[in-house]
C-alpha cells in the first residue's frame, strides 16, 4: 500500500505533466519527457516533497496508467491529454472496425454537424470500449456514446495511433463517421 496519495499525486502531476510544466518551473522536451530528478527537485521546491518510491507507486497505482517512464527509469511522461505542443511518437497503428467516443446531449449538435475536435487537448480521444466510453462522458453529466467507423476513417486516410495506456488518438473525426448508439 502506498504511503502517498496516488490520486492527489495525480492530479497534480497530470497538471504539471499535460498542461502547464511552468507551474514548477520545468520544461518538457519535444516528446513529453523530465528528468524524473528534475522533476522530483521542481515538485519538492513548489510544495509536493516526493521520493523516487513515492512516484513509482504513483506511475504503478495510477488507474488509467497515465504516467510512463522511459526504458531507463530516468525520464517521465504522460502517455495522452496534453494541452502543451508535444510529440509523442506513437507509430501508427490500424484501429478496429469500430472505436467508442464519450460525451454529453448538449455537445452532440455541435459533434454531429462539424465532428469530433481535440479542443484544448492535442488530439481527439477515442476508447476501444462502449463502457469506457460511458465513464470518458459520464464526468460531464449523462453520458451519450458515438460510434466511430474507425477503419473506414483509416481506409480514409486518417492517421490512428495508441496511446502507452491504450487510448486511441486521432486529430479530428468528421461527422460523417459517427453515429449515436
Ligand atoms: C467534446 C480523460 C462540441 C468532447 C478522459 C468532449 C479521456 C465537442 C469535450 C480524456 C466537439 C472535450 C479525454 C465539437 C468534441 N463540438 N464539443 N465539435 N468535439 N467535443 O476532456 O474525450 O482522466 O478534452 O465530446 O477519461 O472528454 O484526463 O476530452 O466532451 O480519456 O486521463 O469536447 O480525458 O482522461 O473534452 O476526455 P476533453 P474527452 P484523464
Amino acid at each position: 500500500e502506498a504511503l502517498v496519495d496516488v490520486v492527489r499525486v495525480s492530479k497534480r502531476l497530470s497538471f504539471v505533466l499535460r498542461h502547464q510544466p511552468a507551474s514548477v518551473g520545468i520544461a518538457l522536451d519535444a516528446a513529453g519527457w523530465v528528468g524524473v530528478d528534475d522533476l522530483l527537485r521542481a515538485l519538492a521546491a513548489h510544495g509536493l516533497p516526493l521520493t523516487r518510491e513515492d512516484l513509482d507507486a504513483v506511475v504503478a497505482g495510477n488507474d488509467k496508467r497515465r504516467f510512463a517512464l522511459d526504458e531507463s527509469g530516468t525520464r517521465i511522461r504522460a502517455s495522452q491529454g496534453h494541452s502543451v505542443p508535444v510529440d509523442l511518437g506513437y507509430a501508427p497503428a490500424t484501429p478496429p472496425a469500430e472505436l467508442f467516443h464519450g460525451t454529453v446531449e448538449r455537445f452532440l449538435p455541435a459533434i454531429l454537424a462539424e465532428g469530433l475536435w481535440p479542443g484544448r487537448r492535442h488530439a481527439v480521444h477515442l476508447s476501444a470500449d462502449v463502457a469506457t466510453a460511458r465513464t470518458v462522458g459520464g464526468r460531464r453529466g449523462r453520458a451519450v456514446v458515438l460510434r466511430v467507423e474507425a477503419a473506414r476513417l483509416a481506409a480514409d486516410g486518417t492517421r490512428f495511433s495508441v496511446s502507452a495506456n491504450g487510448v486511441w488518438l486521432v486529430d479530428v473525426v468528421p461527422p460523417e463517421y459517427l453515429s449515436v448508439t
